[in-house]
């Protein structure tokens, strides 16, 4: 009698798992919490929002939630992390109550809140550093399948079906970046197949637009594949001139529990020949760099911390480390006093340092007294060092500077999330990347001088993704155009003679060309996962090459963006791709790579300096490895 009683429960127990399909099954981890569902901020490479405790979903990813309806989502800043940050909305529901959710500026210690009522996904956004994502699901338990909803806005207004393409590529883009093994690998001594999967959990039963149900992995990669081929490192033609140096951010050292490295190629021989890691200071997240007149020292942001670094370039050699404020973002020189200027990307000024950063000379406000803070990013300086425009990415506008005063010369409102800018070589004009609205803002300094069709204008917005006949035609819905387009993109620097301007795209993972003479989109080059940074170089004989990083991937792309010279970009393409990874011959290095080997490229700099205003300054061993032209980069 007994044992039959336990042969019905058993029977029992195996129809239940049974009959509840995958959902409950991969349910069966999840707490739906009731209550609250914390996420914390840190400096790690993937979980920067580090989902703890109920609600959290292992899922290939540390950043995700699944909650009931009415369930408080709440972000902490501690200990974790070392600077500042934000939680505002990216994604939500459309219509969704409390949405979009967001502050009036970063903050460096505490937490914040917000009721999550309605179904339906939502991703959070740090807007300092828009790689930071947490996802949460607010699922009805009373529906099949996890709720997406039917729509999902983005917060700059954008609204699509949560069944479109654009949904689902952010959907395979949260996944990418927040599980670093999910990183392009394109070492063979690592990845001898050459292979590059995202892992996607399995038997995950997503409702989507109209009350479908589909699988989350057979619907990503039914759509866009997996383990895909990706190529290998292939040497350019062409050399370069000097050195090329990339923010590794991501890479982490034996001695360091912060991550990031700057790395060293020679555009010669195209090999890593140096890593800076600065183990004594636990260096965080660097993030962009530049270098004094002399090309002799690296001023090296700390971007997850509150210091500008400075080291020696050919020593590795730490010569200072300095104080600047939250967050700092990006780094450049001045020409007429070599002061360095450094954006505060946490708050609202930028710093002005001495030759070699010893001291703070000024502090420059970004913003009108009363603004919010502007949190600018990735500033530009004028080749006489008067000018300084910087994209301000908590109040959508962008700021000029009058350098000589220290003060504000115009405000100007851009598309949502300004990430980066660049500047003509004569400053008449400068752009403006907008990484939510994926557009390029160019924006006059004096006379009018955007090209409209036949006519000069004050302002001018530039779509990369959507609008366009054989480039920038994106269709969100079908997903047709995605490759030949540009999301989300950040750096997005002129060439030093002015005829175009060359942007990494990170959610299509391209490269776009604007040609200045138009100020159109008129070129689209694949990049690779994460596509970040962008800076120009000297080609050896003449010409440019556009240097471009990648922070979800360990190479670095090599750019021949105008091939015959004769300024047109039209005929740009990728010459080389270059391992960020140290090989076996001899790399002067300060500490072992422990993990993420050439991961995270962020900030680049080609020495020597070639833009116009540096390029005339460079010591004379420097200028006798350029042309004439390269001397004179505008007539
Ligand atoms: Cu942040």
């Amino acid at each position: 009698m007994r044992r039959i009683v336990i042969s019905i429960v058993i029977v029992a127990l195996i129809a239940a798992v049974a009959m509840s399909g995958p959902t409950e099954r991969w349910l069966g981890t999840v707490v739906r919490a009731a209550g609250v569902v914390n996420f914390i901020a840190t400096d790690d490479v993937g979980p920067w929002f580090q989902c703890v405790g109920a609600g959290c979903v292992g899922a290939g990813t540390q950043s995700l939630a699944v909650v009931a309806p009415g369930t408080d989502v709440r972000i902490t800043v501690g200990n974790e992390s070392g600077t500042v940050h934000t939680f505002s909305s990216l994604v939500y529901p459309s219509g969704a109550a409390q949405m979009p959710f967001d502050q009036p500026s970063a903050f460096r210690a505490g937490s914040r809140t917000v009721k999550l009522d309605n179904p339906g996904l939502y991703v959070f956004v740090c807007k300092v550093h828009p790689f930071m994502l947490a996802a949460t699901i607010v699922d009805d338990p009373a529906t099949p399948g996890l709720d997406l909803g039917d729509n999902i806005s983005l917060v700059n207004g954008i609204t699509v079906p949560t069944s479109s393409d654009l949904a689902t590529r952010l959907l395979r883009a949260f996944w990418l970046i927040t599980n670093p093994a999910n990183y392009q690998d394109h070492n063979p001594a690592t990845n001898p197949a050459l292979k590059w999967n995202i892992n996607y959990p399995a038997g995950v039963p997503l409702r989507i637009a109209g009350g479908a149900v589909v699988d989350l992995k057979t619907t990503l990669e039914s759509r866009y594949g997996n383990n895909l081929a990706i190529s290998g490192p292939s040497t350019p033609a062409r050399k370069g001139v000097g050195e090329v140096w990339v923010d590794t951010e991501y890479e982490m050292t034996q001695h360091k529990t912060k991550p990031g490295t700057a790395t060293a190629v020679d555009a010669s021989s195209w090999k890593v020949v140096k890593k800076v890691s600065l183990p004594e200071i636990n260096m965080n997240n660097p993030h962009n760099m530049w270098t004094d007149r002399d090309q002799t020292l690296i001023y090296q942001t700390q971007w997850f911390d509150t210091k500008l670094t400075v080291f020696n370039r050919k020593t590795g050699k730490l010569m200072e480390n300095i104080d600047v404020g939250e967050a700092p973002g990006h780094v450049m020189t001045r020409v007429d006093t070599d002061q360095v200027h450094v954006t505060i990307n946490g708050e609202d000024n930028v710093v002005e340092l001495s030759p070699g950063a010893k001291q703070i000379d000024r502090r420059i406000a970004t913003q009108f007294p009363g603004e919010h803070p502007a949190q600018p990013h990735a500033h530009w300086m004028s080749h006489d060092g008067h000018t300084m425009v910087t994209p301000n990415s908590n109040t959508n506008d962008s700021t000029r500077l009058d350098l000589i005063p220290g003060s504000i010369a115009a405000k100007t409102p851009t598309g949502f999330l300004p990430i980066a800018s660049s500047m003509m070589p004569d400053a008449s004009k400068y752009y403006v990347s907008n990484y939510v609205d994926s557009s390029i803002t160019c924006i006059s300094i004096g006379a009018p001088a955007c090209n409209d069709g036949p006519n000069k204008v004050a302002t001018k917005t530039i779509s990369l993704l959507l609008g366009g006949t054989t480039v920038g035609n994106y269709n969100p819905i079908t997903g047709a155009g995605f490759s030949t387009s540009g999301g989300l993109p950040i750096q997005t620097p002129v060439s030093p003679n002015g005829k175009y301007v060359v942007t990494a795209a990170t959610l299509t993972a391209t490269i776009t060309i604007i040609d200045t003479s138009t100020d159109a989109l008129v070129k689209v080059l694949p990049c690779s996962a994460g596509c970040h940074g962008v800076n120009f170089g000297a080609r050896k004989g003449g010409g440019y090459y556009a240097y471009v990083s990648s922070k979800f991937s360990n190479d670095l792309l090599v750019v021949d963006p105008d091939p015959n010279d004769d300024g047109n970009p039209i005929d740009a393409q990728i010459v080389g791709r270059v391992l960020l990874v140290a090989g076996n011959d001899d790399v002067r290095s300060d500490d072992t790579v422990s993990a993420h080997a050439g991961m995270g490229g962020q900030g680049v700099l080609a020495i020597p300096l070639v833009y116009n205003g540096w390029v005339q300054k460079l010591p004379n061993v420097w200028k006798t490895l350029l042309t004439e032209k390269q001397l004179h980069p505008i007539p």
